[in-house]
């Protein structure tokens, strides 16, 4: 690059201005419900890829839905730099996880135009959150060459299997390798904004083990079924949802969390008949988060044994825990500390398409405070200021791998 990013600013108006478009790109009811393969999604990836292009970046959709902005270095460099984030929301979520990252590195791009040796990629991957109970990070899995071929065959909530939401070709995504990914993103967790820092260096991701358990027996009448004589689905469920947390609250796992649950017939009068819960295991060491799932097995043998109910346990989908590039996150420090702004070194406990593209190349991310550690709800928020500052250290972070791309 042929001049300090020092110079360089973001545009923070434009940036504040643009998450507020995409926030109106949502499913209607509190916060944002913009889920994979929505309409919502596809309006706000049509919105992403005419920003692109206004930044004068070549604009292409791949075959796992990723939107991909291209902008020519001058070196002809054969490893690009690669940042990004993803436009899709849980159900209810807010205005900035995923889409923070993305608008920040449209402005990165921006803002860099002309003055990159390397080649600067700009990504939305597709389905980071898992929607309709579909494994998550499917668009950065393709893009790594880590999607899994049965998983597009298996229906999700709707019966529909990924195969027809992305067609057959999807497995064609694959990236070559990347000279670095970098990821801006919140926090989601209370670390920053208690510790009053304005910057996270991201030193690792934690890994997630997702599970499906499918709980059976026999329906039958609320009220002429004496209670000796029941298999009742729904409770033998929420004994296993307890069992969840307990593996947590004992300490087998970092978190463990049952959060999608779906009762069969699902009406008042009649005892259950089947459950569907979902696992979500997490922990920066994936053998923990094994012997976790592994306990959690035995648990529900036994509570099957003891009301004659029938489970069947899948493991849906796993994504190893990564380190970040220790470079990476020693470039994060060094552009927040010459920005004037205090970083911390912590890890994360949300997983994110950044874990997945470490099969490509080095991985670093930039945190900023999420206030009060709300995420995933429409309580998320962080400070105008606290993301425009965000935005500018990643801006300082790609100008200084392509300077200087290995410390
Ligand atoms: O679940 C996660 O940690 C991420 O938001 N998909
Ligand atoms: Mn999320
Ligand atoms: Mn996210």
């Amino acid at each position: 690059m042929n001049s300090p990013a020092a110079e360089l600013r973001v545009d923070g108006v434009r940036l504040l201005s643009r998450l507020d478009e995409l926030a109106a790109r949502s499913a209607p009811g509190p916060g944002v419900t913009r889920l994979a393969y929505s309409a919502e999604d596809e309006a706000a990836r049509a919105l992403v890829g005419s920003w692109l292009r206004e930044a004068g970046l070549q604009v292409r959709i791949d075959t796992a839905g990723n939107v991909l902005g291209t902008l020519p270095g001058s070196a002809g460099l054969p490893r690009p730099l690669l940042t990004g984030s993803h436009l899709d929301t849980v159900v209810m979520g807010g205005t900035l996880d995923g889409a923070y990252g993305v608008v920040a590195a449209i402005e990165v791009a921006e803002s860099l135009r002309g003055r990159l040796r390397h080649d600067l990629v700009v990504a939305a991957w597709s389905n980071e959150e898992g929607a309709r109970s579909t494994p998550g990070m499917v668009g950065s899995r393709a893009a790594a060459g880590t999607l899994e071929p049965a998983w597009l065959d298996s229906p999700d909530d709707d019966g529909v299997p990924l195969r027809a939401r992305l067609g057959a070709d999807v497995l064609t995504a694959r990236m070559g390798p990347v000279e670095a990914y970098l990821e801006l993103h919140v926090e989601q967790g209370p670390v920053l904004d208690t510790a009053g820092t304005v910057v996270g260096a991201v030193e690792g991701i934690t890994g997630q083990l997702v599970g499906a358990i499918d709980v059976r027996s026999t329906a039958n009448h609320a009220g002429t079924t004496p209670m000796a004589l029941r298999q009742d689905a729904l409770a033998a469920a929420a004994e296993i949802v307890l069992a969840i947390e307990r593996l947590a609250l004992d300490g087998a796992v970092r978190v463990a969390t049952c959060g999608h649950i779906r009762v069969a017939p699902n009406v008042r009068n009649t005892i259950p008949g089947r459950v569907l819960l979902s696992v979500d295991l997490r922990d920066m060491s994936d053998a923990r988060s094994e012997a976790a799932w592994s306990a959690l097995v035995a648990v529900v043998a036994a509570v099957d044994d003891r009301r004659g109910t029938r489970s069947q346990l899948k493991v849906v989908s796993r994504v190893a825990a990564v380190d970040c590039d220790p470079c990476l996150v020693a470039l994060v420090e060094r552009a927040a500390a010459a920005r004037g702004l205090g970083a911390l070194r912590l890890p994360s406990g949300a997983g994110h398409d950044a874990q997945v593209l470490s099969m490509l190349g080095p991985v670093g991310m930039v945190f900023v405070p999420s206030v009060a550690g709300v995420s995933h709800s429409p309580g998320e928020r962080t400070e105008s200021a606290h993301l425009i500052a965000g935005a500018q250290v990643l801006l300082d972070v790609v100008a200084a791998v392509d300077d200087q791309p290995r410390c």
